[in-house]
């Protein structure tokens, strides 16, 4: 008999997202996308009849998610018709009575563990015992459980567990696989970008990423047990990307030179798909009105954040004065140099030329 499962977690339901000065906007955004891919996830496990569906904690963002949002995750789950769900809280959603999940009538597909202890729920039709903990407090320096499991070689065992099987000295509860080799599958949450440890074991990650900290693929994990083993793969589930990029700008560069530049970071479709950062730097040539092209160029991505401080106006102080001793340009270097040679003046001499060689008065 082969037993199918999808592992996710990491949906952070009711995060509130910042996106600089445009937190109201995007923010609903994404909270909206997150919802579309975690509907598509249980579409996709009512479609296949996916027999287990773990949720390795971090479903809420935190123990006080809006009432709406678990109702809304809860009626997802009573949709399933033949999939069976068991959850634990993690770091942002730990589990304890005075958690708004805890009020929530659960439908009878959903099995949320609650003690904080090592449990173990079986479920005899499959011929599947899931082990597993929820959190029941923010921090743990070391795993409160026994670590020595005695497994039934004669059933597919699972463990279910959120913490940190990468950073031994972690406060988010270190986990040592090693101690787990015995596990046909351990289904990890916690990192966010999903990655396979060992044979057995695997960090689903979030099924959208939720930051610039998280680029790459994001989705779950799918999987079956087989007489021959456990066979699981990653599949991608998220709507955008976050990318973050790296550009230079140079002297001799034109305007529409600098925006081709930014816009050649993707295609046409991903820009106006995904969430982009981008960090400037090199020399820019002080005609050139950088604050409009990033204006402009907002039209042409979903999302894009521009970094500029890196960028530096080219100027040649000594030979625009050579030149200009006699209009303004030369008068505001010579006000400038009268002052102490600070990082502010610095400053203010950069900025006030390059304005008033934007401006034209060069003549
Ligand atoms: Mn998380």
């Amino acid at each position: 008999m082969s037993v199918s499962f999808i592992h996710m977690g990491d949906t952070h339901f009711g995060k509130n997202f910042r996106f600089g000065n445009k937190s109201d906007v995007y923010g609903k955004d994404k909270r909206a996308d997150i919802w579309l891919t975690f509907e598509k996830i249980i579409a996709t496990a009512e479609k296949n009849r996916i027999d287990l569906l773990l949720v390795a904690g971090d479903l809420f963002d935190s123990q006080e998610a809006d009432i709406d949002d678990i109702l809304r995750v809860s009626r997802a789950f009573r949709s399933l018709t033949h999939t069976q769900v068991i959850i634990i809280g993690g770091n942002h959603d730990y589990y304890n009575e005075r958690t708004l999940y805890a009020l929530v009538q659960w439908p009878d597909n959903v099995v949320i563990l609650k003690t904080g202890e090592m449990e173990a729920i079986w479920f005899p039709e499959l011929n599947v015992q899931v082990y597993g903990m929820s959190w029941i407090r923010n921090t743990y320096r070391e795993a409160p459980f026994n670590t020595g499991i005695t497994l039934d070689p004669n059933i597919t065992n699972i463990l279910l567990l959120h913490g940190d099987a990468i950073n031994q000295t972690s406060e988010y509860m270190p986990l040592d696989l090693s101690q787990w080799q015995d596990f046909d599958y351990i289904a990890l949450g916690h990192v966010h970008q999903h990655q396979f440890l060992g044979e057995n074991a695997a960090y689903c990650g979030s099924p959208e990423a939720l930051d610039f900290g998280e680029e790459g693929d994001h989705g779950i994990i799918v999987g079956q047990f087989k007489d021959s083993g456990c066979e699981k793969t990653f599949i991608q589930t998220q709507h955008r990307h976050y990318v973050n990029a790296q550009l230079d700008v140079m002297s001799d560069m034109s305007e529409g030179q600098i925006k081709e530049k930014i816009l050649n970071l993707d295609t046409e479709e991903n820009r106006m798909n995904n969430y982009y950062r981008v960090q400037i730097g090199g020399y820019l040539d002080p005609t050139i009105d950088f604050e409009a092209i990033k204006r402009e160029l907002e039209r042409s991505f979903y999302y894009l954040e521009i970094l500029d401080e890196g960028l530096e106006i080219d100027l040649d102080i000594d030979l625009l004065y050579a030149e200009n001793k006699d209009n303004i340009v030369g008068t505001y270097i010579e006000k400038i140099r009268e002052r102490d040679d600070t990082s502010v003046n610095r400053k203010a001499m950069i900025f006030g030329l390059s304005e008033l060689l934007k401006e034209k008065v060069l003549l």
